[in-house]
């Protein structure tokens, strides 16, 4: 077994759908259910014995310990953080708790649980990390992309937390031993996600015909990376990572804001032929984010020369199928907008009682 935190977020829902589509291995899903966490993206998994939910805070160190105790698994994959920029700007108090005392909290209920471990199982034994590209800061048009050796230079309240974390995820390392890999990775898109980030929230928009905010002059620049990419790429690393490494996951498909608002209206024309003219029209220049990183790049190159990591999909591709699965899952999208898959968590889940 594995225990994977933040598992009905955008990510971690994609690698659990993903895992034990392609896996017996059972997870041990740990995820307080906040705003982004969403159990009805799970909804295949309902009865599944092969996935355990659990509701509850990576910052309990009680609970973490009790389940770390009942199920023993062999890794810990840590996907559990508050993770949008905006959110951070306006109230960054939860991403300090969450991100940096979270984190935190697991890497010392780790190190006692693989403490009591025989030696096979302290040997066997991963704390995969999952963090961000935005650690490393903003660079220019001419910069190079981020290598693994590039210094952090957070600038969000929400960068500056997980560069935290990935700080201690380091330091347990190198002080106590723990068998610790840490993937930082650039933006990933793909179904199944909030529709506060930009491609999905264009989305989402565009199908109700309400405005396509962009930030600024639109001529930031952000990697892209396909989520079922991304999820591979944990599983190399969780398999055959080197303890102590930290690996960059990137797409190579650096694109301008504008541009990719601009793709997605394109495929809705395409798709969405009825729609009322042009969903371009939609677009509208608004206030720049506080703070606002220029550029981010990821060089993958370790990742791929280490343990032969590629992306599959194409920023074509991935975008082609992310738009469809958005039209064809409105129910998923109607539920998220309205608060309701809480009461289908309810109504659903919670009645089957929780895994402890
Ligand atoms: P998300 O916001 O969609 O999901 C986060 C999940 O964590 C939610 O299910 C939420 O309920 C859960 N959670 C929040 N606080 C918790 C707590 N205290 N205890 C237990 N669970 C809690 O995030 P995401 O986009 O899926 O990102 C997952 C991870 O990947 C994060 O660590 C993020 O920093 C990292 N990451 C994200 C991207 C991206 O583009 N989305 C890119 C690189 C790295
Ligand atoms: O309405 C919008 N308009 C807009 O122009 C939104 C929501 C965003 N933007 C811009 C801001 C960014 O330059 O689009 C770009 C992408 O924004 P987000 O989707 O909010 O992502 P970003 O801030 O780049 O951070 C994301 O990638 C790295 C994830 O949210 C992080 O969790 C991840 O670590």
């Amino acid at each position: 077994m594995i225990l994977v935190t933040g598992g009905a977020g955008f990510i971690g829902a994609n690698f659990v759908l993903d895992w034990l589509a392609g896996n017996d291995e059972p997870i041990l899903n740990l995820d307080l259910l906040t705003y982004a966490g969403n159990l009805e993206t799970l909804a295949s998994l309902s009865g599944d014995p092969r996935h355990v939910f659990v509701q509850g805070d990576i910052c309990d160190r009680a609970l973490v310990d009790r389940l770390l105790a009942t199920h023993r698994p062999r890794a810990i994959v840590h996907f559990a953080a508050e993770s949008h920029v905006d959110r951070s700007i306006h109230g960054p108090g939860d991403f300090v708790r969450t991100n940096v005392e979270g984190t935190f909290t697991l890497l010392e209920a780790a190190r006692a649980y693989r403490a009591g471990l025989d030696a096979a199982g302290q040997d066997a034994f991963r704390f995969l990390h999952i963090s961000t590209d935005e650690v490393y800061g903003s660079l220019g048009a001419g910069d190079p992309a981020f290598a693994e050796t590039k210094t952090y230079e957070p600038n969000s309240p929400y960068s500056a937390s997980k560069a935290a974390s990935d700080h201690l995820v380091r330091a347990w390392h190198h002080t106590y031993g723990l068998p610790v890999l840490t993937t930082n990775c650039s933006n990933n898109y793909g179904p199944r996600q909030f529709p506060e980030k930009l491609i999905p929230l264009m989305i989402v928009n565009a199908l109700a015909d309400k405005p396509l905010p962009v930030y600024g002059d639109g001529l930031n620049v952000r990697d892209w990376l396909y989520v079922s990419d991304h999820c591979a790429a944990i599983r190399e690393v969780l398999a055959r990572g080197t303890p102590g490494e930290t690996y960059n996951v990137g797409g190579w498909n650096e694109k301008a804001n504008i541009d990719i608002v601009h793709t997605v209206c394109a495929l809705l024309d395409e798709l969405r032929p009825s729609a009322p003219g042009s969903h371009a029209r939609l677009i509208r220049y608004v206030a720049d984010r506080p703070g606002h990183d220029r550029r981010y790049a990821i060089d993958a190159r370790k990742i791929e020369r280490e343990l032969g990591w590629r992306p599959a999909e194409t920023f074509e591709s991935g975008i082609r199928k992310t738009v469809q699965w958005y039209l064809d899952n409105s129910q998923w999208v109607a539920d998220v907008q309205s608060g309701a898959y809480r009461e289908w968590v309810a109504a659903n889940y919670a009645a089957r009682g929780q895994g402890t």
